[in-house]
């Protein structure tokens, strides 16, 4: 069996077999969701009795009261200090790398005065608190508390709870660590459709956030899905995605390891290479071939590339542009000359990588740009987790005496079209007709 689909864009089967690559349902599991709408009442009728028992239950550890659940900042300091120098290091300059990339999206309020002195405009208002779900186990990747949580203290949200669920007491010191770093304000050893309950509804003693982020299992995406309109959240991530366009000039080992990057991720990542170069997709195989038994996690990478894996042969870079629209991929790489050329054409990806020395890798942890990326093809339609998540706008409305008059008849004419009579007798109160028109200002 082969290591790596091998699709070219010739043949008649093409887009079928494009398509079959790409299909990924999240699907809904009737069990799961089962669970997790008893779980959210239960949270949200008992609180933290809820809370507790459903911790003691899931994660078996036996705190003594809700309040052994507050991770105490003293704990996440401990953490930061007892981390090796190097490591806290990079964590440092990664989080300053990213805070001042995300610097540059804050919105901020605008005006403008109209000749008759109306004034119009947009409040931009941060968020006031937002809970991050950080997951427990394998999966809790410091590196995503950090693209999570600072944009967030950018913004100017005032508060940050993060809940990370302990399986069986245990606390990952380097997530407490990048917790530290990052600003988050409150840390709580509680997960699960429990923990994102907590912070929808509120309990005695978790405060109820306004939104909730950050990556999770399934209970934890169902749990989101349903309290969304009591609180926001943001995107239900699928698995990772990374498109390679390289014109066959990039070493062959670069670009097999930047799809084993990903596809280490999880078995349904999906690593995908466009290449016009037939000789050079066969170099990208065998360097496949040699470097997957030298990596720890080669099971994963290769039930990933075999599965959902792809090496495709384009007629030319155009058309590799053109399909890459199609997928409309979490991360494109263009490894080529002149990627600017080539992503001027491109419309739909997460994040884009030009050159061949912008590895994926690096965006993931420190270039700057957030690494919470849209995929399974939302990138059509949505953008990467940034500061404009954590604020919000109200539309400014100032009319002067002399706006009153022109915007006056108008919403009357049309508030007697449909038929509301008060909308326009409260506009028509304010047209200057003589009479009773006094105002204390
Ligand atoms: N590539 C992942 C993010 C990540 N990578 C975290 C390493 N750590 C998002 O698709
Ligand atoms: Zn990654």
């Amino acid at each position: 069996m082969s290591l790596i689909n091998r699709l070219d864009t010739r043949s008649p089967e093409f887009r079928a077999q494009l398509t079959a690559l790409l299909a990924f349902e999240a699907g809904e599991d009737a069990a799961i969701e089962r669970t997790v709408a008893d779980i959210l009442t239960d949270v949200r009728t008992r609180g933290d009795a809820a809370v507790l028992e459903y911790t003691r239950r899931f994660d078996r550890h036996q705190p003594a009261d809700i309040t052994a659940l507050e991770i105490p900042r003293s704990e996440w300091l401990a953490a930061l200090d007892a981390l090796p120098a190097a490591q806290r290091d990079a964590l440092e300059a990664a989080a300053a790398r990213i805070r001042s990339y995300h610097e540059h999206q804050r919105a901020e309020t605008w005006t403008y005065t109209e000749a008759d002195g109306t004034v119009l405009g947009q409040k931009v208002t941060p968020l006031d608190r937002v809970g991050l779900y950080v997951p427990g186990g394998k999966a809790a990747y410091p590196s995503s508390l950090l693209m999570n949580a600072i944009p967030a203290k950018v913004a100017g949200v005032q508060e940050i709870v993060m809940v990370t669920p302990t399986p069986d007491g245990t606390r990952n010191q380097m997530v407490l660590a990048a917790a530290a770093i990052a600003g988050v304000d409150r840390a709580i050893a509680i997960g699960g459709a429990q923990g994102v309950a907590a912070l929808a509804y509120g309990t005695a003693t978790i405060p109820a956030v306004d939104k909730i982020v950050g990556p999770g299992n399934a209970f934890v995406a169902a749990a989101k899905r349903r309290v969304y309109g009591t609180v926001g959240i943001d995107m239900i991530a699928g698995p990772s995605e990374i498109l390679v366009i390289c014109d066959g000039h990039t070493p062959a080992d670069w670009i097999a390891m930047d799809l084993f990057s990903q596809a280490e991720h999880d078995e349904l990542a999906q690593a995908i290479l466009l290449c016009p170069d037939a000789d050079y997709l066969a170099e990208v195989e065998s360097s496949i071939a040699r470097l997957l038994p030298t990596m720890p996690r080669a099971d994963i990478i290769r039930t990933s590339l075999a599965n959902r894996g792809a090496l495709i042969q384009v007629r030319d870079l155009d058309e590799a542009c053109e399909i890459a629209n199609n997928i409309a991929a979490e991360h494109l790489e263009i490894s080529t000359r002149e990627p600017e050329r080539w992503a001027d054409k491109i419309r739909h990806a997460g994040a884009i990588f030009m050159g061949r020395y912008s590895s994926e890798s690096l965006g993931d942890y420190c270039a700057g740009p957030n690494h919470v990326l849209p995929t399974s093809r939302t990138a059509r339609f949505s953008s990467p987790l940034g500061v404009y998540d954590f604020q919000k706008r109200s539309s400014l409305i100032q009319v002067s005496a002399q706006g009153a008059q022109t915007l006056g008849k108008l919403a009357a004419e049309l508030a007697y079209g449909e038929g509301l009579a008060a909308h326009a007798r409260s506009a028509e109160y304010r047209l200057d007709t003589g009479a009773d028109a006094t105002t204390t200002d």
